[in-house]
């Protein structure tokens, strides 16, 4: 078992698995809601899950996959090979859109980073870094991230943020606002981490992701220079649910003391 082989290997079944997905698009999707009624998924979700599944036990029988809809492993600590998968992250924008969603994939070994991919299922742009390494997109080396500036810098964020909350306090949310250049929400926390790494946004946020949203964002963000940890500025554990924040490395620190007020 070479790394290299599990790396084309996952690169594989992520292009056939955005194939199944652009297709489905011309048949039936049932759609139900989980934690609360804006909390979308779909039978593509849950068929992509387990075909991933499918594959990866038949080829790496003693792997273990963390996927968002149930059907992998509970997995509770990350020995061995973990496959940290989210089948469509920005179900809502593949449901009212039909783009703008990504397949997300880290794979982790003995706890440390090894590979990441994001696919840009519509654009077909795929994300992809294996630890120190480089990061490229399709296939075209991501050039290291340059210095940012606080007042020119796009940040990406949900608009829930910047009015009273009981995650934040909301004054320095709008101050954030007001300093910045532009705010963003792209509705899928996995591109709009890869969208820091390609430099279209300068840093990303969010009070509440799981692994599976990030675990292969955050690979290929970090080979460029971007720096990955949660709202406090600690780091992330890749097990729990936990806020998240990925910047630029020249505004990083500067975001999080200045105006990041947990509640
Ligand atoms: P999903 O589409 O895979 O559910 C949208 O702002 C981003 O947050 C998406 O990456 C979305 O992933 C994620 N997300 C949506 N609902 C969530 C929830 N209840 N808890 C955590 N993350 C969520
Ligand atoms: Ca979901
Ligand atoms: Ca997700
Ligand atoms: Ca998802």
């Amino acid at each position: 078992m070479t790394t290299d082989t599990i790396q084309s290997f996952a690169r594989m079944l992520i292009i056939e698995a955005g194939s199944k997905i652009r297709a489905s698009l011309d048949g039936d999707i049932w759609i139900s809601s989980k934690s609360n009624v804006n909390d979308l998924v779909t039978n593509i979700d849950q068929d992509i899950e387990k075909f991933f599944i499918q594959r990866i036990k038949e080829s790496y029988p003693t792997h273990r996959v963390m996927g968002e809809e149930g059907f992998g492993d509970s997995v509770e600590s990350l020995e061995g090979v973990v496959w940290i998968l989210d089948p469509i992250d920005g179900t809502m924008n593949f449901i009212h859109q039909k783009r703008n969603f990504a397949i997300s994939l880290g794979i982790y070994m003995d706890g440390k980073p090894a590979f990441g991919f994001v696919f840009d299922v519509m654009l077909e742009e795929l994300y992809e870094a294996e630890k120190g390494q480089g990061a490229y997109l399709n296939g075209k080396p991501i050039p290291p991230l340059e210095e940012a500036h606080l007042s020119e810098a796009l940040v990406g964020m949900n608009a829930s943020w910047s009015i009273p909350n009981k995650r934040i306090e909301h004054d320095g949310m709008i101050q954030l606002v007001r300093d910045v250049r532009g705010i963003r929400s792209y509705g899928s926390a996995a591109l709009e981490t890869v969208y820091v790494a390609t430099g279209r946004l300068d840093a990303y946020m969010s009070m509440r992701l799981n692994p599976w949203d990030i675990a292969g964002g955050r690979i290929i963000a970090e080979e460029v220079g971007a720096v990955v940890t949660n709202l406090r500025g600690n780091e992330l554990t890749m097990v729990d649910k936990d806020t998240f924040f990925i910047a630029n490395k020249s505004i990083h620190r500067q975001i999080i003391e200045k105006y990041i007020r947990l509640k």
